[in-house]
């Protein structure tokens, strides 16, 4: 090989090099081209779009339907204020009448649509029966209908009150009640905090009748602990906000009902929530005591109704 041939056979070995590094390099890039659609994250679903139930002409501004209702041992809950039948006159207004028991009895409802948390508003209310001398709050808890199965088995979260950041209230707290099987007695409890107690009003208490086979029945949440005063006349004092059955200062005018912004919803440790709307609401008796003559602390509820409807706020 002259001199010559040595150079030329190099140089077009080096081209040859110089060429498939390049294809080498454009089939890359062409490569990067391909996969970068493929690597960027896939559109998340949104659960709310695909789920979320919209207003419609045929809607209502009151609950729709009552989904459960599991009241703890109480005077009433197996009398007139306590079968499923009273449960449902809290339907489609404001004037039925629901007692939910002891603490941690509790009442699941949904409305016909998804309830929009509006900015910077309130988005519903519940109506209750307290009066100014007599509070009996009742804790709130919101959820939406994440898996789209119209069924309440997504996450609860919980409103967050004014009386949920003091320092007696007892939150992830539970307690099981025990079957006295006997109409005539006492329905005793203990809970997770080393404490127990009975409910008790001469012969009306009675274990609740949806699970009169069960030797016990666990409620879990949040133990509030309102202000009772005197012994024969008893009152209560209401809590600031935020609880259902309770006199807060916007009570009254309020055709004697609670409002709740959605914003208010916490998970279980405490932190802030962001809901867009939600489908359920879960309200649960919030007291544990015993209040002589007049029987256990226990919620009522005479309806709800979304506020987006209302047409003459304030
Ligand atoms: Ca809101
Ligand atoms: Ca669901
Ligand atoms: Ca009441």
């Amino acid at each position: 090989m002259t001199n010559k041939h040595f150079l030329a056979a190099f140089l077009s070995v080096s081209l040859f090099t110089f060429t498939a590094c390049e294809k080498e390099e454009s089939i890359e890039s062409l490569e990067e081209n391909i996969e970068q659609p493929l690597e960027e994250d896939p559109e998340p679903i949104d659960f709310f779009k695909e789920y979320s139930r919209p207003t419609t002409s045929e809607s209502s501004e009151y609950i729709s339907e009552v989904l459960s209702y599991r009241p703890a041992p109480g005077q009433y809950i197996n009398k007139n204020l306590g079968n499923l039948d009273s449960a449902e006159t809290i339907v489609g207004g404001k004037t039925g009448l629901i007692s939910l028991g002891a603490w941690g009895g509790s009442i699941i409802f949904t409305f016909d649509h998804t309830v929009m948390n509006r900015i910077d508003d309130n988005d519903f209310i519940i109506y209750g029966n307290a009066f100014s001398t007599f509070s009996e709050p009742g804790i709130v808890q919101v959820s939406f209908d994440e898996n789209g199965n119209g069924v309440a088995d997504d996450t609860w979260y919980e409103i967050a009150g004014s009386a949920h950041t003091k320092t007696a209230t007892l939150h992830k707290y539970k307690t099981t009640y025990t079957n006295p099987k006997s109409d005539t007695e006492a329905v005793t409890w203990t809970d997770n905090n080393g404490s127990n107690g009975s409910v008790s009003a001469g012969t009306l208490n009675k274990y609740p009748l949806f699970i009169s086979e069960q030797d016990q029945v666990i409620y879990s949440g949040t133990r509030l602990f309102p202000t009772v005063n005197g012994t024969g006349f008893i009152t209560t004092d209401p809590l600031e906000w935020g609880y259902v059955d309770n006199y807060d200062s916007t009570y009254q005018e309020n055709g004697n009902g609670n409002v709740f912004d959605i914003d208010w919803a916490v998970d279980t440790d405490m932190n802030s929530v962001s809901l867009k709307g939600i489908d359920f609401i879960k309200v649960y008796t919030g007291a544990q005591l015993e209040l002589g003559f007049l029987g256990e602390m226990s919620t009522e509820i005479k309806g709800a109704a979304d506020l987006s409807f209302s047409t003459n706020e304030e």
